[in-house]
């Protein structure tokens, strides 16, 4: 059902002992919900702490602590929404493929003093997931991923809390996201929020002198979202090299054989490492917003979806 009012952070928030069976229905109709306490408050120090040297440090951001050990409801949730079979026929008999998650993403944002809000976006774009249509009923198959945000600090409209568009995980391509239609995600350390990836969402400026924002986040996409054989496992690094090129101008198409091997990223940063394109560790020079296709304009002839007017202004 589409939202005739401006929603509350309270008709989508639960308490820690939220269940799938529980948050599902306000993903259904909120595409988000918030659980409060899902991590308990010696946890998220124990995590900052751990954290704290490689946040230091920022350039290592690997940690093996257990980061879903109390949030589990986002592994479960994940499942439930993205986990996928398909009957396909060989021959004249059905054959059943069962499709299952797959970690897509996990780090921490941080936002300190100033930066800027960033624009409301929508971040299953990364797989082209149009939205071809708006719907008055979600279903799960409208999905590519399903995120979870961790707070790690005190989240609020002043020090940089997310700010989301309640519902808009059921619009089309042509509704153009307002800030009026936002809300401030705020959360106390521990509370989580889940939110599936066709939710307009953004980061927003840290406005304080003395608080930093600090978010961990997850996410987890379809398992039959990447190529039938895995490209980067069996095959070296250095073997991989043997492919590149000499060439060493700033031109994209001169690695174009590694980058369909997948060293590259699908506009603008899926398949990233290290927050760079993996064609760096081929010791590539890369043009990110070539390759990552930022700001370009839409080849001749393919138009921008119309614009749609909010029902809240
Ligand atoms: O920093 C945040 O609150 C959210 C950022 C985010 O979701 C994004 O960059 O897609
Ligand atoms: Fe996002």
């Amino acid at each position: 059902m589409p939202i005739p009012t401006k929603p509350r952070l309270s008709d989508f928030t639960l308490g820690p002992d939220a269940t799938v069976e529980t948050i599902l229905p306000l993903i259904e109709k909120y595409g988000c919900c918030i659980v409060r306490g899902a991590v308990s408050p010696g946890e998220i120090v124990k995590m900052n702490e751990d954290m704290q040297p490689h946040v230091d440090e920022a350039a290592n951001n690997s940690w093996e602590g257990e980061f879903f050990s109390s949030a589990v409801n986002f592994v479960d949730l994940s499942h439930e929404v993205l986990d996928e079979t398909v009957g396909s026929w060989f021959g004249e008999k059905c054959m059943w493929f069962h499709s299952k998650i797959v970690l897509s993403e996990s780090g921490i944002i941080l936002v300190r003093q100033g930066g800027h809000d960033q624009a409301l976006l929508r971040d299953d774009a990364v797989h082209c997931n149009k939205h071809a249509t708006a719907t008055d009923k979600w279903t799960k198959n409208r999905e590519t991923a399903v995120s979870m945000f961790l707070a790690g600090s005190k989240c609020t409209g002043a020090n940089g809390a997310s700010r989301i568009i309640p519902g808009s995980h059921v619009w089309g391509p042509t509704r153009v996201p307002k800030e009026e239609e936002t809300l401030y995600a705020e959360l106390d350390p521990g509370d989580c929020m889940y939110m599936v990836s066709s939710l307009f969402h953004a980061g927003s400026m840290n406005q304080t002198t003395d608080q930093e924002r600090y978010l961990y986040t997850a996410f987890y996409t379809k398992g039959c979202l990447r190529a039938e054989e895995n490209q980067y496992l069996p095959f070296p690094i250095g073997a991989v090299k043997q492919y590149t090129t000499e060439q060493q101008e700033l031109s994209n198409e001169a690695h174009a054989d590694t980058y369909r091997l997948g060293y590259s990223l699908n506009p603008p940063m899926l398949g990233y490492v290290n927050h760079a394109s993996p064609g760096y560790l081929l010791g590539h020079k890369i043009d990110m917003s070539d390759e990552a296709s930022f700001g370009k304009q839409p080849p001749p002839g393919v138009v921008p979806p119309g614009v749609e007017v909010s029902p809240y202004a």
